[in-house]
């Protein structure tokens, strides 16, 4: 197994890190304090639907203690694990590290499985069967 540094890191990078808080701290300041509130996403977490072979939406932002739910939106079987990856640009990954954090499977529609996120982070996840299928959690 080859590797390359990765477009898109999850944890072990400072300068990742600092550059996602550069991204967030941007993004606050451009939105936070008056935002209507029904921008904000639900007190206790997001929900992200699997429609499509792909996560809608791909990226979301939750607070430390906050849970993601995914939710099926076919009768797919997807299997969702945390780790990096990289995308080339025909939009499928082209490379994969499962961290072995968590390993949730959605076989129906509607069926939700959900992981809570307890710490501050970029942490990027992808579906094992499908390459399309990429998503990032931010944790702030
Ligand atoms: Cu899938």
């Amino acid at each position: 197994m080859t590797r390359h540094p990765s477009r898109v890191l999850r944890r072990p990078a400072l300068l990742t890190a600092a550059a996602s808080l550069v991204l967030l701290s941007a993004a606050c300041g451009a939105s936070s304090a008056d935002s209507p509130p029904s921008a904000a996403p639900a007190k206790d977490g997001v929900s992200v639907n699997t429609g499509l072979l792909t996560f809608d939406p791909e990226t979301v932002t939750i607070q430390p203690g906050q849970t993601v739910t995914w939710v099926g939106g076919d009768n797919i079987t997807h299997v969702l694990v945390e780790g990096a990856y990289t995308v080339g640009s025909d939009g499928l990954r082209t490379e994969q590290t499962d961290d072995k954090a968590f390993s949730l499977e959605l076989t129906k529609k509607g069926q939700q499985v959900s992981h809570t996120y307890d710490k501050a982070g970029t942490f990027t996840y992808f579906c094992t069967i499908h390459k399309g299928m990429n998503g990032t959690v931010t944790v702030s």
